[in-house]
C-alpha cells in the first residue's frame, strides 16, 4: 500500500499500524519517534520483532528512492538481487516482515516492490499470501497521468462511498494518423501490461539461483514471448496491417514513436517519449554503469548464429555443449534473454536485455540530459511501445532459427493411435455457430493504494478494454481404444494473410496462438467434450485483472478479492481471442489430442504441499514450485516446420487432429461495466 508513504502512517480502511522498534525510523523521523506511535494509533497494531542483525542495504541503497528502477540493467538488477537474496533467507515470515519494514522506507520503493513480491511468490510460507495487484500500487505507470490527478482530486474532496470513478480515455497516446495507434487497445490494456510484470516476477533473469533456476525457464521465455507475437500478429490482421516486420538493422532510423503519457514511477517526471526515425546509439551511461556498442550486439548475434548451425555453444570453460532436439531451446533461451543461466555470458552478451537497454536509452544514450529510461525499460510498461513487438519479432527469429534444424516432427510423433477427432465447433449463447464475438467493456481498478499522501477510501478508474462474448468448445472424439487419458490441445489462426491469399503451412504455424490445453479422459467408443473458454489455461480470470464493484459501497466485492488470491501471472481472460472485424476475420480453430501418458510430467512429491500452485494459466506461465506441466516442446505441435510435403494446415493433420473455420466478428458498442459504483 502507498509505496512511498513511510510505513508508520495509518493505513487504509483496516486502520493498521505498525509498531516499529525506534530504531527502524529512518534518521530523518527517529527524533519523532515517541510522537509517532501515538499519532497513529490503529485498531489494529501489527507488533515488528526487533532483527538482531540489520541487513547490510549497501547494495540496494546504490539507487536513491526517488530514482527510476530498471529490470533490464544489470546494475539496477543486482541491487535487486541482492534484496531478493535478504528477503529469501529470513527464517520465518515474522522475520520477514521486520526485514521489510526495515527496507520499506529506506530503498527504492519500485525496487523494494519488486524483490518482495519475488520472494513472497518464492518463499513456501508466503507464497499462497495474496499479492496485490501491481497497477493498484503504481497505478501511474498503468495509465494516463491525467487520471491520477483527477483522482487525488476525488479522493481529497469526496467522501469515500460517493466517489465518481474516474473515466480513462479510450484513446489517449496518441490519433490515427499513426497507423500503429490502432493497436493501441491491445498494447496499452492494463491486463496484458500486468501479465507481462508477473511473468518477469515468476522468472526473474537475475536472482539467487534457486530462485532463476526453474524447470524449463529458457523455453518458456522463448515460448511466451513468441505467443506474444503470434497473438499480436492476429491483433494487426485484425486491424487491416501488415504482420510486424523484424527489428532487423539496428543502424537504420527506427520509423515507429512513442509517446507514452505517463508518469515516471517515483521521480514525477514524465516518462521519456521516442520520436519516430530515431536511432540506435552506442551506450554509455555512467549513473546506470551501463555501456556498449551497437557491434557488441551484432557480435553476439553473429556467435549465436554461428552456435545454432554448428549444433553447439562453447561453455564458459571452453567446451561445446551441444543443442539437443529438446533440450537446445532451453540453453537458448537463457543465453540469449541473457539470464545469470547463460552458459556462457562473456562470449554470447546479454542480446535481449540490451537490446531493451538501447532502445529505453535511444533519446539520451549519453545521459547528457540527464533523462530517464523509455519504457522499454520496465517490463510493467514495455509492451505499450509499437517497438516492444519489432524487438521481440527479432529475438524470435532466432529461436526459430534453432528450431528449423532439428529434424520436424513425422506422422508417427504426431498420431495418438486409434483416437480420431470427429468435429470441432464453437458455440456462444446469441451467436451463430462457428462464431466468436468481441466488443468493449468498461471495467474499473482500484487506485487507492497507489495514491500516496491522499486522504483513504477507494478511488476507481474506468478503464475500456476488448471483450468477446464467453462460449465453448464442442468437440466430437472417437475412441478406439481402452479408456486412456488425452491432453486436448486448442490453437487459433488467421486463415488469410495480409494479401487475402491462404497462408502456407511454414507461415502460419508461428501464428497460431494457444487457446486451451487440458486434460480428458477418454471411454473407448464416443466422447462428446464440450469446454468453456473461461477455464483456459492460458488465461486468468477477469477479477484477477480489475475490481468489479458492489453497487452502492463502491467497495470491492468479497468475490473480487478473493479472486485477488489468483498468483497474477496469466494471459487476461478479456484478450484470450484477438479483436477481429467487422466482417468476421477469418480464423482456423485447431484441436489435437495427444497421449496424455506421454504428456505427464512426474512431479517431485516435496512440491506438492503448500497448496495453490498457481495453475490457473499454466501454459505460458508453468505451475508455481513445479515442474512445467506438459513434457511436450512448448507449441508443440507448431514449434517445428512441417515435415516435407506439408504446405497446407489441411496436409499437416493426422486423425487425431481437427480443423474448423471459425469468424470472430467485432461490434463497435461499448458494454458498460458489471455492478456500476453509485453514478
Ligand atoms: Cu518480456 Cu523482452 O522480455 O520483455
Amino acid at each position: 500500500d502507498r509505496p512511498t508513504e513511510p510505513i508508520f502512517m495509518k493505513k487504509g480502511e483496516d486502520n493498521v499500524s505498525f509498531d516499529v522498534p525506534p530504531d527502524y525510523l529512518i534518521d530523518r523521523y527517529k527524533p519523532l519517534a515517541s510522537d509517532l506511535q501515538t499519532r497513529f494509533p490503529g485498531d489494529v497494531t501489527v507488533p515488528v520483532t526487533k532483527l538482531n542483525n540489520l541487513p547490510d542495504l549497501s547494495i540496494p541503497l546504490a539507487l536513491g528512492r526517488s530514482q527510476p528502477f530498471s529490470l533490464f540493467n544489470p546494475y539496477h538488477s543486482k541491487m535487486a538481487s541482492k534484496l531478493i537474496e535478504y528477503f529469501m533467507a529470513a527464517k520465518n515470515v515474522d522475520e520477514l516482515l521486520s526485514l521489510s519494514v526495515y527496507c520499506r522506507d529506506r530503498v527504492n520503493p519500485h525496487m523494494f516492490i519488486y524483490a518482495l513480491s519475488v520472494a513472497m511468490v518464492h518463499r513456501p510460507d508466503t507464497r499462497n499470501l495474496t499479492l496485490p495487484s501491481h497497477a493498484e500500487m503504481f497505478p501511474k505507470i498503468y495509465m494516463d497521468s491525467s487520471v491520477l490527478s483527477r483522482a487525488r482530486e476525488e479522493a481529497t474532496v469526496v467522501q469515500p462511498g460517493s466517489r465518481t470513478p474516474v473515466e480513462i480515455p479510450h484513446d489517449y497516446t496518441a490519433n490515427h494518423l499513426d497507423q500503429e495507434h490502432r493497436l493501441s487497445y491491445f498494447r496499452e490494456d492494463i491486463g496484458i501490461n500486468l501479465h507481462h510484470w508477473h511473468w518477469h516476477l515468476v522468472y526473474p533473469f537475475d536472482g539467487p539461483t534457486n530462485v532463476v533456476n526453474k524447470d524449463r525457464r529458457g523455453e518458456l521465455f522463448y515460448y511466451m514471448h513468441q505467443q506474444i507475437i503470434a497473438r499480436y500478429n492476429m491483433e494487426r490482421l485484425s486491424n487491416d496491417m501488415n504482420r510486424v516486420s523484424r527489428l532487423v538493422n539496428w543502424r537504420e532510423p527506427i520509423v515507429e514513436g512513442y509517446f507514452p503519457k505517463l508518469d515516471s514511477v517515483v521521480a514525477n517526471r514524465t516518462w521519456p517519449s521516442r520520436h519516430p526515425n530515431s536511432t540506435l546509439n552506442n551506450l554509455s551511461r555512467e549513473v546506470e554503469q551501463i555501456s556498449f556498442d551497437i557491434e557488441d550486439l551484432e557480435r553476439w548475434r553473429d556467435r549465436l548464429f554461428t552456435a545454432i548451425h554448428s549444433g553447439f555453444i562453447i561453455s564458459i570453460n571452453g567446451e561445446q555443449v551441444r543443442l539437443t532436439e529438446t533440450g537446445g531451446i532451453d540453453v537458448l533461451g537463457n543465453l540469449i534473454e541473457s539470464s545469470i543461466l547463460s552458459q556462457n555470458p562473456a562470449l554470447y552478451g546479454s542480446l535481449h536485455n540490451f537490446g531493451h537497454n538501447a532502445i529505453a536509452y535511444i533519446h539520451d544514450p549519453d545521459n547528457r540530459y540527464l533523462e530517464n529510461f523509455g519504457v522499454m525499460g520496465d517490463s510493467a510498461t514495455a509492451m505499450r511501445d509499437p517497438i516492444f513487438y519489432r524487438w521481440h519479432a527479432y529475438i524470435d527469429e532466432i529461436f526459430q532459427e534453432f528450431k528449423s534444424t532439428i529434424p520436424p516432427y513425422n506422422v508417427q510423433n504426431l498420431t495418438f493411435e486409434n483416437v480420431r477427432v470427429q468435429s470441432v465447433e464453437v458455440s456462444a449463447a446469441g451467436v451463430p455457430r462457428n462464431q466468436l464475438m468481441t466488443f468493449w467493456q468498461q471495467s474499473d481498478v482500484e487506485l487507492s493504494r497507489g495514491l500516496d499522501f491522499v486522504p483513504r477510501g477507494s478511488v476507481f478508474a474506468r478503464f475500456t478494454h476488448l471483450q468477446h462474448t464467453p462460449y465453448s468448445y464442442n468437440i466430437v472424439i472417437e475412441n478406439n481404444g481402452n479408456q486412456r487419458t488425452g491432453t486436448i490441445r486448442i490453437f487459433i489462426a488467421p486463415k488469410f494473410d495480409e494479401r487475402g491469399l491462404p497462408i502456407l503451412y511454414r507461415e502460419q504455424r508461428k501464428l497460431f496462438v494457444e487457446l486451451d490445453r487440458f486434460s480428458q479422459s477418454l471411454k473407448r467408443g464416443r466422447n462428446e467434450i464440450s469446454r468453456s473458454s473461461l477455464s483456459s489455461s492460458v488465461t486468468i480470470p477477469h477479477e484477477a485483472t480489475y475490481r468489479n464493484l458492489d453497487s452502492n459501497t463502491s467497495a470491492p466485492n468479497s468475490e473480487g478479492a478473493a479472486a485477488f488470491n489468483f498468483c497474477g501471472c496469466g494471459w487476461p481472460q478479456n484478450m484470450l481471442i484477438p479483436k477481429g472485424n467487422a466482417e468476421g476475420l477469418q480464423c482456423q480453430l485447431f484441436v489435437m489430442v495427444t497421449n496424455g501418458s506421454v504428456d505427464q510430467v512426474e512431479q517431485p512429491s516435496s512440491n506438492n504441499s503448500g497448496g495453490a500452485q498457481c495453475d490457473d494459466a499454466s501454459s505460458y506461465c508453468g505451475l508455481r514450485n513445479a515442474r512445467y506441466p506438459d513434457s511436450r516442446a512448448m507449441g508443440y505441435p507448431f514449434d517445428r516446420p512441417a515435415r516435407d510435403g506439408v504446405n497446407t494446415l489441411q496436409q499437416f493433420l493426422t486423425p487425431n487432429m481437427g480443423a474448423q473455420d471459425v469468424r470472430i466478428r467485432f461490434t463497435n458498442r461499448t458494454v458498460s461495466v458489471r455492478n456500476a459504483a453509485n453514478n
